[in-house]
């Protein structure tokens, strides 16, 4: 790992806000690009978080300051990331589904979209199929975005999928996956349009759907 990623890369891991803006600044200071940022000193501090709890090292609270950490430095990388100078290409209802709190993949793909001027409607997390259903009636957008972060709740991906086709909404809107534990063969599985195993594989997902 470049030297310079190093401190933010700790700070994530131990779930200290503001080292962690810190290690964003001094990173981009150094001229480090964004992306590098992102996933060498940030998405690979989260991937040993989860580490460490799997192996009994680290319990539910110190996931959530180091989701903490990881949250602060986002916003500062974020303008970063992000270019949405231009007219909207498309519009795409994002969530967390249902009993699913991880927000953190679902935001930087949102994040992306935004950066692919994708006008963005963002429901949350721990999002029911009938609450994706109303955004889509409410919104009519382009695309659908549902992020999954446990085996346990992914799941839900299909009962929405299944919601849209008995709301006559499923041929008007392409509907994409993601997160940790979802894989391709399980987006043909349950019907979805497309699947992405990252946020900027998410966007070019989406432009090439949309298009
Ligand atoms: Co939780 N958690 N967690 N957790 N957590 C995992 C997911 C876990 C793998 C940890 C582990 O055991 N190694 C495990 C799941 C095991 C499983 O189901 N197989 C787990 C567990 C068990 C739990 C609890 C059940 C723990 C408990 O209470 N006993 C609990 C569940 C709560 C709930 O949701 N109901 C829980 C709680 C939490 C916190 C709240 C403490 C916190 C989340 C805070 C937050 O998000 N605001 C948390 C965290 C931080 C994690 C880990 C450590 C990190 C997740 C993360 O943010 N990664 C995670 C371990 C891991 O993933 N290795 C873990 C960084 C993020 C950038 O990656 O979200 O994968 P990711 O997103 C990527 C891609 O997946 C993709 O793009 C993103 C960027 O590249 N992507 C998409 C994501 N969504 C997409 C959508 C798309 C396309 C691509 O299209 C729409």
């Amino acid at each position: 790992m470049n030297d310079v990623l190093k401190p933010l890369y700790d700070a994530i891991l131990n779930g200290q806000q503001k080292e962690a803006v810190a290690g964003v600044q001094a990173a981009l200071d150094g001229g480090v690009d964004p992306i590098i940022v992102l996933n060498e000193g940030m998405i690979a501090a989260m991937k040993q978080v989860g580490k460490l709890f799997e192996e009994g090292e680290y319990f539910v609270p110190e996931m959530l300051i180091a989701a903490r950490a990881m949250q602060s430095g986002l916003a500062l990388l974020k303008p970063r990331l992000v270019q949405s100078d231009y007219k909207p290409v498309g519009k795409i209802v994002v969530g967390t589904v249902k009993g699913d709190l991880h927000d953190i993949g679902k935001n930087l793909v949102a994040m992306m979209l935004e950066g692919a001027a994708f006008e963005i409607i963002d429901l949350g997390v721990d999002v029911s199929p009938e609450k994706f259903v109303d955004a889509v009636k409410m919104h009519q957008p382009q695309l659908l975005g549902m992020s999954a972060l446990l085996t346990t709740t992914m799941p839900s991906m299909k009962v929405t999928i299944d919601a849209l086709t008995s709301a006559g909404l499923r041929q008007k809107v392409k509907v994409i996956v993601g997160g940790a534990p979802v894989t391709e063969a399980y987006a043909n599985l349950i019907g979805a349009d497309g699947f992405a195993p990252d946020a900027s594989r998410a966007a070019s997902l989406a432009k090439s759907l949309a298009g």
